[in-house]
């Protein structure tokens, strides 16, 4: 067994902050009569009660679990308050939910750097209040400890029978020979309890907290005392919490990684883990998961915290199960306006209130074919450039879905239209906005940076060079009224030139973009798709842009096996895809080449430039891009060329929102955390630190 390095010895203080059942929480503050009392949140379909997915601690005591429906909650627990979710535009809507996540991250943000992480998570880069606050107010200092603090769980700690728990916790904090990573910790733990209070005053919120040199143990320490507690895990524990962890538990590792890692290796528990050898994972799971593998084991992890209080995207979803799946275009059209326009509200308020924009619309769906031999098949995720209004949205979300459904439905032959059977069904569709970026200071009009925008956008260009490129079909007549016209063709020179006048402000944000692109590189439709499905496609008809209402929902209702925004109880994992001998760690210069050939000033240009390549050089150059980054096999290049976008963008609170089918698989390809060294960043606002500290 090798010897394990020493963990997390970069001595910073990383705080998970985890909401205590959330959604009870934010009803039982709009109805105070329900504090204290058994309540559970459901979901917008009333089926047997509606499935819960929030339960309140009271509730949880009589055995309540949020995997029931609401009558069986008031099975176990006849006077449960069952709250439903609010609801807008016919599916749940969760602004509230949002809202009351924000106004906790502004008072967790008054300590450190702070990234939101999901609805109701942050984590907080501590390190700099903690050092501070042990140069000059030491916890072993102060003549008076915070109870709260007091209360706290420290791995490791033992107590004696007998002896007074709050005394042994406050004998921790304060020991003068500790080292001093644990000296910061205990800072932590001070810092931490303090917020906890500022948010249960300013916002009657409880929450729960770890604390430790990591994120990685931080958030599996912040589950380990709720609600409303706090647990802290020291370096000389970490050992001793990963021997006793169920491989599963592990976040990354819930899914089919977790599951290789068992029927494989064996390993049940992270601290089997430490049996391999660096070497011998890599050669299993490849270079960087081996690593990232070999690390965990020892607790080790590199990810930073990053300082964002705003989401990195907005979503908008609904899943459509059982005799729910909707069958018809029309309807499809009905229920994407629905979430197009929530979608368009929400980037509306960024836009209004934080000035930002988003750069990229993408649409999943979760689609079924009648033809069982291709059941397996998946509705390609589909994304182009976002352009602002809630018509334009709509319409675009719109040609996106068809494009993902030609490409879907392949070679067959299926009715698409009307109310025929038409062989297939969707039954998930979301809409997301991501690559949001500020709106560069100086830019004098937003008007006059939308029409610019617009211009680059618009989607007689690029939508319609996208489709052009994908299919060789020809339209029905009814498609002459969409917004595709295929008969205008690209001309790559004139956009050339178009963009290059732009602004430079203009400029300069298309530079930060296609610079992200080069992290993880634009993956072309066009090399995704085999020509020859096409031609043989029946063509699908477009039907216009009139609303439709909803299908109509039959009996059937039992067999409505899911709701939207059911969420997966323990978050899927973004497992790795396990490939023992790939390619993808040997390392080739040519994606940079292939990126140098497109002009780096514009990513919405580079869209355009990438698909006017023929589609040997841009499969190539996918394939080597996967070299670089080190983590992809041929399934992965082939699934990715499918998002057409850097899932990276997207904020895994917005997969939170998503339908559970949808968050699968977007989760699923999700990549694992960076393991780079990073480097501790420096955050600003302690001052007010010691101002309050000094009240205590
Ligand atoms: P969680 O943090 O997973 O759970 P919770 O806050 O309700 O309870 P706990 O105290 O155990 O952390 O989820 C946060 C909110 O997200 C939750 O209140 C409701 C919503 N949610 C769903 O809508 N569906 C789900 O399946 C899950 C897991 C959460």
């Amino acid at each position: 067994m090798p010897v394990a390095k020493p963990v997390s010895s970069d001595g910073r203080v990383i705080a998970h902050i985890d909401m205590d059942c959330f959604y009870v929480q934010v009803e039982q503050r709009k109805q105070p009569e329900l504090r204290g009392l058994p309540t559970a949140v459901v979901q917008y379909n009333s089926w047997k009660g509606g499935a819960l997915i929030a339960v309140g601690y009271e509730a949880r005591k009589f055995g309540v679990k949020r995997s029931m429906r609401g009558d069986e909650a008031k099975g176990v627990c006849p006077q449960i308050h069952l709250v439903q979710v609010p609801v807008a535009r016919g599916k749940a809507d969760l602004n509230s939910y949002r809202e009351a996540g924000s106004e906790v991250v502004s008072i967790l943000a008054r300590m450190g750097r702070c990234e939101r992480a999901s609805i109701d998570e942050v984590y907080l880069d501590l390190t700099d209040a903690a050092e501070t606050m042990l140069a000059e107010t030491s916890p072993e200092s102060l003549e008076v400890i915070d109870d709260e603090a007091l209360k706290s769980h420290i791995l490791g700690l033992k107590h004696e029978d007998g002896s007074d728990m709050k005394e042994n916790v406050k004998a921790w904090l304060c020991r003068s020979d500790a080292d001093h990573r644990d000296k910061l910790l205990a800072c932590g733990v001070l810092i931490v309890a303090d917020l906890r209070r500022q948010v249960l005053q300013e916002a009657q919120f409880t929450c729960s907290a770890g604390i430790s040199h990591n994120k990685m143990l931080s958030k599996l320490a912040s589950a380990m005392n709720k609600p409303a507690q706090q647990t802290v895990v020291p370096c000389s524990s970490v050992q001793g919490l990963l021997e006793s962890l169920p491989i599963k538990k592990m976040k990354q590792l819930g899914g089919k990684l977790g599951s290789s890692l068992q029927s494989e290796l064996g390993v049940n528990f992270v601290g089997d883990l430490l049996q391999f050898s660096e070497q011998k994972l890599q050669e299993y799971y490849g270079i960087n998961t081996g690593t990232w593998l070999w690390n965990i084991a020892r607790g080790i992890s590199g990810e930073e915290v990053e300082g964002r209080l705003l989401p990195k995207s907005h979503g908008s979803g609904k899943t459509f199960p059982g005799p729910r799946a909707l069958k018809t275009l029309p309807s499809v059209q009905h229920w994407l306006n629905e979430l197009c326009e929530e979608l368009s509200e929400r980037l509306q308020t960024d836009l209004d209130q934080n000035r930002r924009i988003a750069r990229t619309l993408t649409l999943h769906a979760r689609a079924y074919m009648s033809s069982e031999s291709d059941s397996h098949k998946k509705f390609p995720s589909k994304s182009c450039p976002l352009r602002y209004g809630t018509t334009k949205i709509q319409e675009d979300a719109m040609n996106l879905f068809q494009a993902g459904l030609r490409e879907y439905l392949g070679p067959f032959k299926v009715k698409t239209q009307g109310n025929q059977k038409s062989g297939w069904g969707i039954t998930g569709l979301s809409v997301i906005a991501s690559k949001i970026s500020d709106i560069p200071s100086g830019t004098s009009s937003i008007m006059k940076y939308f029409q610019g925008q617009d211009q680059l956008c618009s989607p007689s260009k690029l939508a319609k060079d996208q489709f052009e490129l994908e299919n060789s079909c020809s339209f029905s007549e009814n498609e002459s009224n969409s917004t595709l016209n295929l008969v205008e063709h690209m001309k790559l020179p004139e956009e050339e030139a178009t963009i290059k006048n732009e602004s430079s402000d203009l400029e300069s944000m298309e530079h930060q973009a296609s610079r992200n692109s080069l992290e993880v590189p634009f993956y072309s439709s066009v090399s995704s798709l085999k020509r020859a499905d096409f031609s043989q496609e029946t063509p699908l008809p477009f039907s216009g842009r009139e609303s439709h209402p909803e299908p109509k929902l039959t009996e059937l209702q039992s067999e409505v096996s899911s709701e939207e925004f059911t969420f997966e109880s323990g978050r899927p994992a973004s497992e790795q895809r396990v490939k023992r001998n790939s390619l993808r760690d040997k390392g080739t210069p040519s994606l940079l080449k292939f990126f140098r050939r497109v002009d780096p000033s514009c990513s919405v240009q580079n869209q355009v430039v990438a698909q006017s390549f023929d589609n040997t050089n841009i499969r190539s150059s996918l394939e080597n891009s996967s070299s670089i980054r080190g983590d992809s096999s041929s399934e992965d290049v082939q699934r990715r060329e499918m998002w057409h976008y850097n899932v990276d963008e997207i904020d895994p609170s917005v997969i939170d929102e998503l339908p559970s089918e949808i968050q699968e698989e977007v989760h699923a390809w999700l990549r694992p955390q960076k393991r780079q060294a990073n480097p501790v960043r420096r955050s600003v606002g302690i001052a007010d630190y010691f101002s309050r500290n000094k009240k205590l």
